[in-house]
């Protein structure tokens, strides 16, 4: 269906006026006359000129051996379950961070550490993570946190930039599927903004099933980023999609495509237009400290309604109608306009900020007064990022397409001057999903990188068997055109990123002693007496066996320990290596157990020891010339 050669759009090439006639044209007449009306540029460029200017850009991702990249890439796993790191623009992985799912590398999942910090939901063995934000300050990226959503089992979890470690976790109580996730920008990121996308009944208890009743909703859910706690949820009409802050610090915006509060798919497209909700924080925030909240079953969380009660609206919401089933929620970096892409229509829905305290001062006649512009673009558009300066990016999902627009020309279009506003559509491999150009959730977007994450590959990668990558594209924004620079293929299925400077993040190469991450087992050493930094002892307790050692290159200060069969045996392991990227490892071989220990962090890992006899443990991460040496026994005595 698309070519095959990463080759450039021709179509950026040949910009006389008579092609932005038809494309003005073709645009007045319906969306889907718009696939064949591709693309204008901006300044005239010859195909030799074009072919010059892509090579450039290319070799500017070339980062020669012992340099290091500009940019780091966050990426969500999808329903992989973890975050990874990328160098931008490079483009190559340079850490996975497992968060909600178990990884057999670090011991996430099987640490008593990483469990304490799942909780309950340390049970579940699977997550589906859609959207990594980065805390900020000012509307600028402060490199303290980033947070992810798990879609799958309705949680968020915090991960510490500094250590890239996953610190917090938190399951959303009365609701399911949390998808849409975004930070408060201003006047820094208090609140984690989460949006529950299914409609449940409540309570949830089998004794109602019926969607249309009253008791069937879901919840806007805002979380203290600091503690993370639930700080309150807001009951909503419709459903909710995906989510932005602004950066007055004031409204959220969320989309709803199931207005209809339908169960199959005809019945969540029945509706013409569903709509944007904006919360308005400030007002939300006023009623809970006032005690005027209600909750639901079991949780404590403060919960207002955010529903319209008949034409009335609440005091906390406003719904502005936009075309059927809107998907992305974008807000431009300017700060001016909440951008609602319509996925079933071919445009997207500029909302006007500034207008939005006039809205819920009721000063407008219709919500509708505050949309700037209806932009159309092409087909499919499912999300919008911004490179500061004036212009928008869009992803075509039916298309293939990465349309790039200038947003001051869609307002003056739209209000029926004869401008065109589309600068360039390129071409991209194959049905993008996301898009997120380099700093562009902030007021310093930076117009430099811009990375399509594309759902299908098909022919782009050598072939691997039914399930295919996906290809997450890199494109240079920082020209008039857009020049795709490579093709990045990823594993299920990262949905977003984030890019960041690397300035920006600030990380450790050594653990802190003090460090809350094993602060826990810390806790649990003071009350057995021990000294973790200088003890190899075996505690017993009834049959409970504590396990304490150090390790250093290329020994562990326990070299064989004897328990009875059936024992809990906990082994806790402290690093004294200083040294940078000496990490060590734990695995109790025919146990299930492993785990990392980096330069003066403490692990622990507790299991049963259930069969009698001889078994050897070792040392898992390289760290010396003698790792494959660095064992030791564990002597169960049969029960
Ligand atoms: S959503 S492809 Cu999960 Cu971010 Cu739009
Ligand atoms: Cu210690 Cu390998
Ligand atoms: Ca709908």
């Amino acid at each position: 269906m698309k070519d095959k050669q990463p080759k450039p759009n021709a179509e950026p090439l040949e910009h006389s006026s008579l092609s932005r006639r038809n494309f003005l044209g073709a645009s007045a007449v319906t969306g889907a006359a718009l696939v064949g009306a591709t693309a204008l540029g901006g300044s005239l460029m010859t195909r030799e000129s074009w072919a010059a200017a892509v090579k450039e850009s290319r070799q500017k991702i070339h980062v020669v051996p012992g340099e290091l990249d500009e940019y780091y890439g966050f990426w969500s796993g999808g329903h992989q379950g973890e975050v990874r790191v990328l160098g931008i623009p490079s483009m190559r992985e340079l850490m996975r961070i497992p968060v909600f799912n178990v990884d057999s590398a670090t011991g996430w999942g099987l640490t008593n550490e990483s469990r304490h910090i799942m909780g309950d939901s340390a049970r579940y063995l699977n997550g589906d993570c859609h959207h990594p934000h980065i805390s900020m300050t000012d509307g600028k990226y402060d490199g303290k946190y980033l947070f992810i959503n798990d879609k799958a089992n309705s949680r968020v979890a915090r991960i510490r930039l500094d250590i890239m470690k996953c610190d917090k976790m938190l399951t959303i109580p009365n609701v399911q599927a949390i998808h849409g996730l975004r930070l408060q920008k201003v006047p820094h990121t208090r609140y984690v903004f989460a949006n529950a996308e299914f409609i449940i009944p409540h309570p949830n208890d089998g004794a109602n099933f019926d969607l249309q009743s009253d008791s069937a909703y879901t919840l806007f859910n805002v979380i203290d980023a600091e503690k993370m706690e639930m700080a309150f949820q807001v009951i909503v009409d419709g459903n909710l999609d995906n989510t932005d802050a602004d950066y007055t610090g004031r409204f959220a915006a969320a989309t709803c495509y199931n207005s209809e509060k339908a169960f199959d798919l005809g019945g969540m497209m029945r509706n013409e237009r569903d709509w944007v909700v904006v919360f308005d924080i400030p007002a939300i925030e006023a009623a809970v400290k006032a005690g005027k909240f209600t909750t639901l079953g079991d949780s404590t969380v403060p919960v207002v309604d955010g529903r319209k009660k008949g034409d009335k609206d609440s005091a906390f919401t406003r719904y502005i109608p936009v075309p059927k089933n809107p998907h992305g929620c974008n807000t431009s970096s300017d700060g001016k306009y909440f951008i609602a892409n319509g996925k079933l229509s071919p445009t997207v829905s500029m909302i006007e900020i500034a207008k939005l305290p006039d809205l819920f001062a009721d000063k407008l006649k219709d919500p509708r007064d505050t949309i700037a512009a209806e932009v159309e673009l092409g087909l499919g558009p499912l999300h919008t990022t911004f490179d500061g300066r004036g212009n928008a990016y869009t992803t075509l999902f039916i298309d293939s397409q990465v349309v790039k627009w200038n947003m001051a020309d869609a307002v003056r279009a739209y209000n029926g001057e004869k401008v065109n506003y589309i600068r360039q559509k390129l071409d991209v491999q194959y049905q993008p999903g996301h898009l997120h150009a380099s700093l562009t959730e902030t007021s310093e977007a930076d117009g430099k990188w811009l990375v399509a994450l594309c759902k299908f590959s098909k022919d782009r990668f050598l072939q691997v068997g039914p399930l295919h990558p996906e290809n997450d594209q890199l494109i240079d924004i920082s020209g008039e055109e857009m020049k795709l620079v490579h093709d990045g293929p990823t594993f299920a299925e990262p949905h977003d990123c984030i890019l960041a400077r690397r300035d920006q993040i600030r990380t450790k190469k050594i653990w802190d002693r003090d460090d809350p991450f094993f602060a826990p087992t810390v806790e649990m050493a003071k009350k057995d007496g021990i000294t973790l930094e200088a003890d190899n002892k075996v505690i017993r307790d009834g049959n409970r066996v504590r396990v304490y050692m150090t390790s250093s290159a290329p020994t562990y200060g326990v070299q064989e320990f004897t328990v009875r069969q059936g024992d809990e045996v906990t082994v806790v392991v402290t690093n004294i290596d200083e040294i940078e990227d000496v990490s060590h490892g734990f695995v109790m071989t025919n146990h299930g157990v492993s785990m990392e220990i980096s330069p003066q962090q403490t692990s622990s890992i507790t299991f049963v020891a259930d069969k009698p006899g001889m078994h050897w443990y070792y040392c898992s991460w390289f760290c010396h010339a003698l790792h494959m040496e660095m064992v030791g026994r564990m002597l169960v005595e049969p029960a």
